[in-house]
This record gives structure tokens, C-alpha cells and sequence, in this order.
């Protein structure tokens, strides 16, 4: 039997560490063969028709080939994920752009230029798997390393902190917001008495759910939407010293949203977006990028920051202590198949290489029991490792044996350390310097069961995000409460949000509470209630720009945008600015009444990608109606095509009309005599502005939504 030292031949070989886990899956991978045959490789001659007696008579037991297959089938399906079921895959890797070993012996994280390969699921956490994308909800932003040291799970989401503090609550938190037991209802959803009853009574949750009722909560797409590792983590040195760490991932796209009504629209148009958007992305060779960053916060200063770095209901804001970009993720390679890669990756927070160490949060410790056991149940065994997508790259060896689905073949007379009849000596893996060492952490006290009095202060940072967000972040805000409770049946929980609301600011609470025939949010009754604490921090700032969303322009690769197109459209404008949409990396779209081509004003046949049947404007990014007088009076007449224009402009989209064009915008009664509004250009269709127009409609494409917008009800749309 091949034995060694755990940590001995630890290293790859010299090449291309990210290509070498494409090459490991493939050795697992098949592809369509001109034969098939049974799982025991026996060649079937026809798959049509089960033994029977006689043509006309009944199936007979015997027929092992039908008894396989229908067996197979009827197992196909593994419980979903009890949370975060539904979700979208991706390969790519991870390269360092600023070596680490100062604070981290993380083998992956030593080198610039060093590329380790990852896989990323992303997910919703309250839906089930066969739920919508656009919901709203925070995701899941799961990484796997495959380091040469070990896999490496960094199982963050899309907010950097969570509702409850401690892993006791966390069944009851998702069981308040999963569907409601008696009916099973709703779907994907926190806009019920349930989840509000929970959260109303545990005021710990009230800044995780400050960003769930913010956009963050509605990501325009996977790509563009930051991670976090929520917890605080330890680096831990060469020489034992370490670091409290807090992960963040940026993503090169910008921070974009959607808004809610459009969110609910695209749902139902395509409840894959977000998925088919990620895969697509790949697919046409733009895969999404992020930068790592790192909070490093040393162990001695920790006390300094004004709030307990291992509450998970805090976030350390960047304008205390900056985030140091470390290195990038890119994803270029869609997975070959969803259930053995997406579905069957087994995540653990657990999963740690040496120089990666854990806190003493709460709900950390919690979680290190939690995924094991849930893979159990959901991957039917103790030897999930071994599926391909699970497997480490570099050998793994131990004495665990045995078990459902165990894949290796483990050979000789030896299965327990220490042994001397595995090679004639002894071997013994008892301390040591090599391997996995574990931080030692100094801990005396009594054992207990009690909160610790630094996790008392719930509403202060849940003001600083309130205070960071923009006017219009703050009336989205404020609508979705309202939203959400206006679903709440139940007036007294209604009641005791806005209650609490009232100790994040008054305005807000008060804003809330105007149309859901409340009481004045009463801020004393819900400092009555339990679990309310009265500590509050005085953080050195009153507001983090970095947690806004708003204002920051970003590149506009694979935008897309819509070109509407009727007979007689002129395409001199268009041709301009398709092209300078096009160099910027923005994807155009013909629409059209119909499919197949549209007669330009100069009798050029323009292809069209999409009808107004087939597609919708929630689809988009961004409008473009070109000139022509037939074109725009044909499109002004078409329905569709009015409300496709009228939509695009409630949910604040960059719009471009060129001359008669106009018209669509002002049968919605869209002004466009003065100043036309933000986001909204118009061209007068003379040749010399083209360019500028052009220019124009990428810088508004840049600023993704145009939130200053007013008076959008009005908008028939
Ligand atoms: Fe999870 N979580 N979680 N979680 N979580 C699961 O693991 C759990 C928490 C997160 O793409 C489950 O394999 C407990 C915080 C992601 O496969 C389960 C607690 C954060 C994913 C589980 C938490 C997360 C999960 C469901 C509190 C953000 C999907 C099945 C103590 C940092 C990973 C499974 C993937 C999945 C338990 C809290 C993120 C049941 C007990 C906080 C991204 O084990």
C-alpha cells in the first residue's frame, strides 16, 4: 500500500493548474455513443418496446431491460438543497495580483500570477429549484479552490451580513420565510406573515433585512453583483500570527439592480434569467470577472472598531478599513452538465487549507456542523468527496472507508494509523509541524449559553446603510417595506416592523407605515419588546458610500439593448450608433412586429432577432428607436410597440429616439418640449449630431437606470 506523510507530495506538477481540473472532470465525462446498452453494458436492439406476451398481451416481469431504465428514471431525482436550492453554475479560476504571505501561509494565495481553478454556484436562498430568478432575495456566491493544498469552500452571498446571530435561529428564520406549511405558500417570496411575525420579533435582523429590502436584493444580473464572505475569518502566518479577514468580491461589470416591477415582469417572461444570462455571457467568450478583496484587521486593534467583528450582523465598512484587492475570479466555462456539476457540488465553510482559520461568530461555528450533514441527506452518503466535481485535485488518503457510493478502490491489509504492516515501519501521524494546524486561540471562561453583550447593538449600522443610500435607493427602500407588509395580513405584525423601523430613522418608519393605516411608528413599544436591546454604537461615520449602488457608471460589455424596427426605418443613425454600441461590447437587437427582415427607407432589408410576441422589454438594458417617418407612425399605431417604449421608460431605462420617433415617448405623455428627462435622448435626425448621439447613449447605457425619474405613474405602461 502507498503510503505517505499527509502533506508530503502536496504540490502539482509544473503546467496549467486551472486546466488540470477540466482534465480530471473529463476523465468522468461521456458523450453520446451510436449503441446503447444496460448499466451492465449490454447491447439493447430495441428501445421501444417492452417483452410482452404476444403483441397484444401483457409486459412480463422478466423484462430487465424495461425494470432498469424505469428504475433509474424513478431515482433520478435528490432532495434540493434544503436552502439556496435553486441555483447556476460556472468553472473558471482565480489568479492573485497581490501575494498574501505576510499574513497568510494559503499556498494559493502566495504567488502573483498564480491561477488555481474554481467553480462558483450561485443561488437564490428562498426558492425552490424550480423557482424564478428575479425574485426578491439575497443569493448565494459559493467558491470552490481547487488549491494544490486541498479544496478550499469560501460559501459567501450577495450582503455582508445575515438575519440571525447565533446558528440556533437559523431553522427558524428559514422556516419563517420559506413557504408558509399549512398551504405551502408563497413561492419564493419573504411578503408573508410568517417571515415578518419572525423578523418583527428578533431585532437582530433588522439590518440584513434593510439590504433585503434594498436593491441589492434585485441584482440586474449574477455578473454584477458583489460577494461577501459575511463572517469574519483569521489569516494565520508562517510564524502562527494572524489576521481577522472579511472577504469581498467586486465584480468588473459595476453593482447594477433591476427594479421590482421589473423584476416581477421578467419572472414571469423568464423565470431564467439570471441563469441563462450567466450561461450566455460564457457562452459568447465574456465571462464575468471580480476582484477579491480583503479587510485585514489586526487580532490587537479588533477592539477598536466600536462592534464585535464576529457578529455576522455586522459589516466592517470600507471607509474604516479599506478593502485591498488581492486577486481576480474569472468565469470562462459553462458547466457540461447541470446535475453533476451545479447540483451535486457539495460546499463547506468548512473547507479550509492551512493559513485559513475560523472565528468563534456563532453562526460560523454552527454552519462547520451544518453543511456535512446536509450533504449527507442530499448526496446520499459519506463519499460525496469523490464525485468528480468534488474532488480535490491534489491525492487525498486516509483510512476512512467504506460507506454508500465509495468509488476508490482501497487496497491492502491496512486501514488504521498507527501501522507498522503498511510498509515494515512505523507510521504515525501524531503533531507535528506539517499539515493543517489550527489557530490557538486562547479561551477560559465558563461554559454558557447567553449572547454576548457586544452583539446588543442592532439598529446602528442598519442606520448607516439607511444613511448611505441615495434618494432613490431610499424610496425603493421604502416601497418594498410597504410592499411586503401590505401582503402581511396580520395588522399587529404590520405594526410592530414599522415599531421597530423607528429606531433605524423616523422618516423611514413614518414613510412606511403612511399607507398601511398604522399607528404612528411608536419606537418606546418596540424597545418594550424581547430581544430588543438599548446599546448602540457611535461608529466614527455617519454614511459608507460603498454600500450605495447608485450613480457608479460601468463598462457596458453584453448590455442589450432594443432596436425597434418598422417598414421605412432609417438606418443612416442606426448604422452609427449600432456601432459605436457595438465596440463598447453592447449586444443590439432588432424587434420587430414580425420575424425575418423589415425594408429600411432605402430599401435595404434589415434582419430582425425578435418580435414583440416573442420578447418584452423587461428583457433589455437600454431602447433605441431610429428615424423614419413610416416607421415611426407604423410603430406609434402598434400597441406593442408603444407600451415596449412606454415600460422601458417606468423602469428607467436609457431610451434614444430619433426624430418622428418621438412619438411613442409622448403618447405616454412623456414630455419632451424642454429638457428631455434623465436617461432619455432625442435626436433631430440631422447627420452631423449622429456621433454625439452615439456617444451620449453609451454614457447613459454606462449609468445603467436613471432613477430620477418622475411621476412614472402616470406612464401607461
Ligand atoms: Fe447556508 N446552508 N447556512 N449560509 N448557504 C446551505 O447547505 C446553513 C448561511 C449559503 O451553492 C445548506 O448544501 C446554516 C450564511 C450558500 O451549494 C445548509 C446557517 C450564508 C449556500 C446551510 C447558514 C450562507 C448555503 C443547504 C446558519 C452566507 C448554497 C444545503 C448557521 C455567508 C451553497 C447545503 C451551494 C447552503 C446551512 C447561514 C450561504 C443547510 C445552518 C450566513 C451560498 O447546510
Amino acid at each position: 500500500m502507498a503510503q505517505s506523510r499527509p502533506d508530503a507530495p502536496r504540490k502539482t506538477k509544473a503546467g496549467d493548474a486551472a486546466a488540470a481540473k477540466q482534465k480530471q472532470l473529463e476523465s468522468f465525462s461521456q458523450s453520446p455513443e451510436p449503441t446503447l446498452t444496460t448499466n451492465q453494458g449490454v447491447a439493447l436492439s430495441d428501445n421501444h418496446n417492452s417483452l410482452r406476451a404476444g403483441v397484444r398481451g401483457p409486459t412480463l416481469m422478466e423484462d430487465f431491460l424495461l425494470r432498469e431504465k424505469l428504475t433509474h428514471f424513478g431515482h433520478e431525482r435528490i432532495a434540493e438543497r434544503v436552502v439556496n436550492a435553486r441555483g447556476a453554475g460556472a468553472h473558471g479560476y482565480f489568479e492573485v495580483t497581490k501575494p498574501l504571505g505576510q499574513y497568510t501561509k494559503a499556498d494559493f494565495l502566495q504567488e502573483a500570477g498564480l491561477r488555481t481553478p474554481v467553480f462558483v454556484r450561485f443561488s437564490t436562498v428562498t426558492g425552490e429549484r424550480g423557482s424564478a430568478d428575479t425574485v426578491r432575495d439575497l443569493r448565494g456566491f459559493a467558491v470552490k479552490f481547487y488549491t494544490r493544498e486541498g479544496n478550499y469552500d469560501l460559501v459567501g452571498a450577495s450582503a455582508p451580513v445575515f438575519f440571525v446571530q447565533d446558528a440556533m435561529k437559523f431553522p427558524d428564520l428559514m422556516h419563517a420565510l420559506k413557504p408558509e406549511p399549512h398551504h405551502g405558500m408563497p413561492q419564493a417570496s419573504s411578503a408573508h406573515d410568517t417571515f415578518w411575525d419572525f423578523v418583527s420579533l428578533m431585532p437582530e435582523s433588522t439590518h440584513a433585512l434593510m439590504w433585503l429590502m434594498s436593491d441589492r436584493a434585485l441584482p440586474r444580473s449574477l455578473r454584477m453583483m458583489e460577494g461577501f464572505g459575511v463572517h469574519t475569518f483569521r489569516f494565520v502566518n508562517a510564524h502562527g500570527a494572524s489576521h481577522f479577514v472579511k472577504f469581498h468580491w467586486k465584480p468588473k461589470l459595476g453593482k447594477h439592480a433591476l427594479c421590482w416591477d421589473e423584476a416581477r415582469r421578467i419572472a414571469g417572461q423568464d423565470p431564467d434569467f439570471h441563469r441563462r444570462d450567466l450561461w450566455d455571457a460564457i457562452a459568447r467568450g465574456h465571462g464575468p470577472e471580480w476582484e477579491l478583496g480583503v479587510q485585514l484587521v489586526e487580532e490587537g486593534k479588533a477592539h477598536q472598531l466600536g462592534f464585535d467583528l464576529i457578529d455576522p450582523t455586522k459589516l466592517v465598512p470600507e471607509e474604516m478599513v479599506p478593502v485591498q484587492v488581492v486577486g481576480r475570479l474569472v468565469l470562462n466555462r459553462n458547466p457540461d452538465n447541470y446535475f453533476s456539476e451545479t447540483e451535486q457540488v457539495a460546499f463547506h465553510p468548512g473547507h479550509v487549507v492551512p493559513g485559513i482559520d475560523f472565528t468563534a461568530d456563532p453562526l460560523l461555528q454552527g454552519r462547520l456542523f451544518s453543511y456535512g450533514v446536509a450533504q449527507l441527506s442530499r448526496l446520499g452518503g459519506p463519499n460525496h468527496h469523490e464525485l468528480p466535481i468534488n474532488r480535490s485535485l491534489c491525492p487525498f488518503h486516509n483510512f476512512q472507508r467504506d460507506g454508500q457510493h465509495r468509488m476508490t478502490l482501497s487496497r491492502g491489509q491496512v486501514n488504521y494509523e498507527p501501522n507498522t504492516l503498511a510498509t515494515g515501519s512505523e507510521f504515525r501521524v501524531d503533531g507535528g509541524h506539517h499539515g493543517y494546524q489550527s489557530h490557538a486561540e486562547t479561551l477560559e471562561s465558563p461554559t454558557v449559553r447567553k449572547r454576548s453583550p457586544s452583539f446588543d447593538d442592532h439598529f446602528s449600522q442598519a442606520a448607516l446603510f439607511w444613511n448611505s443610500q441615495s434618494a432613490a435607493e431610499k424610496e425603493h427602500i421604502v416601497s418594498a417595506f410597504q410592499y411586503e407588509l401590505a401582503r402581511v395580513q396580520t395588522v399587529t405584525i404590520r405594526q410592530r416592523v414599522v415599531d421597530t423601523l423607528a429606531h433605524v430613522d423616523a422618516r423611514l418608519a413614518r414613510k412606511v407605515a403612511e399607507p398601511l393605516a398604522l399607528a404612528p411608528p411608536d419606537a418606546k413599544a418596540a424597545a418594550g419588546r424581547a430581544g430588543f436591546r438599548e446599546s448602540r454604537a457611535k461608529l466614527p461615520i455617519e454614511a459608507s458610500p460603498a454600500l450605495s449602488m447608485d450613480g457608479a457608471g460601468s463598462a457596458i460589455t453584453t448590455r442589450r439593448v432594443a432596436v425597434l424596427a418598422a417598414t421605412g426605418v432609417e438606418i443612416g443613425a442606426l448604422k452609427i450608433i449600432q456601432q459605436a454600441l457595438t465596440d463598447a461590447g453592447a449586444v443590439c437587437c432588432v424587434v420587430a412586429d414580425h420575424l425575418g427582415v423589415v425594408s429600411t427607407s432605402s430599401g435595404q432589408q434589415l434582419p430582425v432577432d425578435h418580435s414583440f410576441a416573442g420578447t418584452s422589454s423587461v428583457l433589455f438594458d437600454a431602447v433605441l428607436v431610429p428615424g423614419g417617418t413610416a416607421h415611426a407612425q407604423a410603430l406609434a399605431r402598434n400597441g406593442n410597440a408603444v407600451h415596449f417604449v412606454l415600460e422601458a421608460y417606468r423602469h428607467c431605462k436609457p431610451i434614444c429616439v430619433i426624430g418622428p420617433a418621438a412619438d411613442l415617448l409622448q403618447a405616454g405623455g412623456i414630455d419632451l418640449s424642454g429638457t428631455p428627462p434623465a436617461g432619455v435622448l432625442v435626436g433631430n435626425g440631422d447627420p452631423t449630431t449622429r456621433v454625439p448621439l452615439a456617444q451620449e447613449f453609451v454614457a447613459a447605457i454606462g449609468r445603467h437606470r436613471h432613477w430620477s425619474r418622475t411621476q412614472l405613474d402616470s406612464v401607461p405602461a
